[in-house]
């Protein structure tokens, strides 16, 4: 296979581990853990994977002998820059413990193991896909692991190579599924650990001892350095404006922290529009305005970023679409009898008056879109609707009707952008290179160390890599019930946009300025050879979290 000059240099290179693990360690026990809410529900669920410690590896004289293991892997979910240093990891600490152990991949994610469909990971095939990005070592799939027939499917594999650990790399959803196949083994006695480690590049795993979840970096690293093109191209030829939707399915962390390192003229803030009951009317204006104003000086240019979730959490949208669902679902027969031409105004007599104003008032194509894109579920897939053009579209509009009342005097042209796929497999920054191989090594202890229903958490990575703290966290810690498809179900807390914390205090204080004046900054290509400060530089998000950035002026 030929390599570029790039893939050849980075082989080579070697993944910073924190110094705890770089020779025997001792597990050093924290306090009884309980759920972030609902403790009594579930406690109930999960009676042998609640109320564990919280775990630390530390430096230990004494080396213990142990026995040889064999593992399984597994890739669950949306691909994320770091996942083959996470198995690298994975595989060097269980062969630095035991050069007999084995590692066993299961191909295209849970639905390997539920159809028994693996490969074992030798030597050979890991060195070719250290620090490279991607997921096609043995590829991912979103199979949800979550009935007791494919848990009971997954154990025959698991028994017949005399694997004992399953790692499951993955988001929240996946790493909820994680921890209730944890305790399924462990009130069976089946002798299987289960290990999750926190992926996405949502960044919407987080919490207190997570601080993030590997991927996010790195893709937000790649968006950045193509908005900071975007912006060059757009202050030179001084004629467009640009609409960028950023991927993130439901949180709006990669468009803050894109905002953070880019300082473009408008970011908006899903969690934001939500909070302060916004309208699309609103946001529309709101975008409008800022146009308007940068005309008035004269620029007829700028960038606005868009999550990728945001159409949900307008509250009047989520109504619309949640009406649409349901009369969809119910009346699915009689739509499809519908002509195309005839649908528009099929659905505006079926709804109610206030869904219906909102529905008449989409731009064509997105709101043909809310009708025929829908999911296995019958829900919409809110990322197949094009919000940049659907709000490009509104804005136009808006300020044509401003220019008749004579309230906009400048140009309006505009360029749309989904920036998504091009950042989910991009080779790993040195960040999520050496805390993706750091999560896969600490998993390999906690394997060692007999634990299960744990995710392996690596933190203060802010800090140079040595000084990271690398443990586990019981995943009953992240847990609280919520109601999903209609049932009270334990999950994972998703870690949306807070609006009380600094990332995005930082860039409320600075979006006035950013909007009116031109502030871009460029942020360039990742590094991976350089100065420190140029190459180990962690996200603007994890700096102002940790309290070791201040943006200036
Ligand atoms: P995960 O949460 O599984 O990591 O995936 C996240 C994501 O990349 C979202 O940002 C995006 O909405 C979605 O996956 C796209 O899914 P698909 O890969 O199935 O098109």
């Amino acid at each position: 296979m030929i390599k570029s000059a790039l893939q050849i240099a980075r082989a080579a290179y070697r993944p910073k581990l924190p110094k705890a693990l770089r020779g025997a360690v001792k597990v050093s026990e924290g306090k009884a853990t309980g759920s972030v809410a609902d403790q009594e529900a579930i406690r109930k669920l999960f009676p042998n994977t609640y109320g564990m410690p919280l775990i630390r590896f530390v430096e230990s004289d004494e080396a213990v002998n142990f026995p040889a293991v064999n593992v399984g892997v597994i890739l669950s979910g949306g691909q994320a820059p770091g996942g083959h240093n996470v198995i690298s990891g994975i595989f060097d600490g269980v062969k630095t413990l035991n050069k007999e152990s084995k590692l066993y991949g299961f191909i295209l994610g849970p639905g390997g193991l539920i159809g028994h469909n693996y490969m074992e990971l030798t030597g050979d095939i890991i060195d070719e896909y250290r620090n490279t990005g991607g997921f096609d070592i043995i590829g991912s799939g979103r199979t949800k692991l979550e009935t007791t027939a494919q848990f009971e499917k997954g154990y025959e594999i698991l028994k017949k190579l005399n694997i004992k650990a399953l790692v499951i790399i993955g988001g929240d959803d996946s790493n909820t599924n994680a921890c209730v196949l944890a305790e399924y083994y462990a009130a069976k006695n089946y002798g299987i650990q289960v290990i999750g480690c926190p992926k996405t590049i949502d960044g919407d795993l987080k919490n207190e001892m997570i601080e993030t979840s590997f991927g996010f970096d790195t893709a937000c690293k790649v968006y950045s350095e193509v908005i900071g093109n975007i912006q060059r191209d757009c202050n030179s030829a001084r004629k467009y404006w640009h609409f960028i939707k950023l991927m993130g399915r439901s949180a709006s962390h990669i468009a803050l922290e894109c905002a953070l390192q880019v300082q473009p003229n408008i970011c908006i803030v899903s969690e934001e529009v939500e909070a302060n009951d916004m309208s699309l009317d609103d946001v529309v204006t709101y975008i409008a305005r800022a146009v308007a104003n940068r005309a008035a000086e004269g620029n007829n240019f700028g960038t606005v970023l868009i999550p990728e979730g945001l159409v949900e959490f307008i509250p009047a949208m989520k109504r619309l679409i949640a009406e649409l669902n349901d009369f969809l679902a119910h009346h699915t027969e009689e739509f499809s009898h519908i002509k195309k031409s005839h649908q528009r105004e099929y659905i505006i007599s079926k709804l109610s008056e206030e869904n219906a104003e909102i529905y008449a008032s989409l731009p064509e194509s997105v709101a043909r879109q809310l009708t025929l894109d829908r999911d296995p579920h019958g829900n919409v897939q809110v990322s197949l609707i094009e919000t940049e053009k659907l709000l490009s579209e509104m804005v136009a509009k808006k300020l044509y009707e401003w220019k008749a009342a004579g309230k906009f005097t400048g140009k309006f042209s505009a360029q749309h952008h989904f920036f998504g796929y091009e950042g989910r497999c991009a080779a790993p920054s040195n960040y999520d290179a050496d805390y993706c191989y750091s999560l896969g090594y600490t998993a390999s202890l906690l394997i060692a160390n007999g634990k299960t229903g744990y995710m392996s958490s690596v933190r203060n990575t802010t800090a140079p890599a040595e000084q990271w703290i690398a443990g586990g966290v019981p995943i009953t810690m992240m847990m609280n019930m919520e109601r999903r498809h209609g049932e009270m179900k334990p999950v994972i807390r998703k870690a949306l946009v807070n609006l009380d914390v600094a990332p995005f205090g930082a860039f409320a204080a600075q979006r006035d300025a950013w909007a009116l004046r031109t502030e871009y900054v460029y942020p360039g290509p990742i590094q991976y050879f350089g100065p420190t400060e140029v190459c180990d530089q962690p996200t603007k998000t994890l700096q102002l979290e940790q309290v070791k950035l201040k943006i200036e002026n």
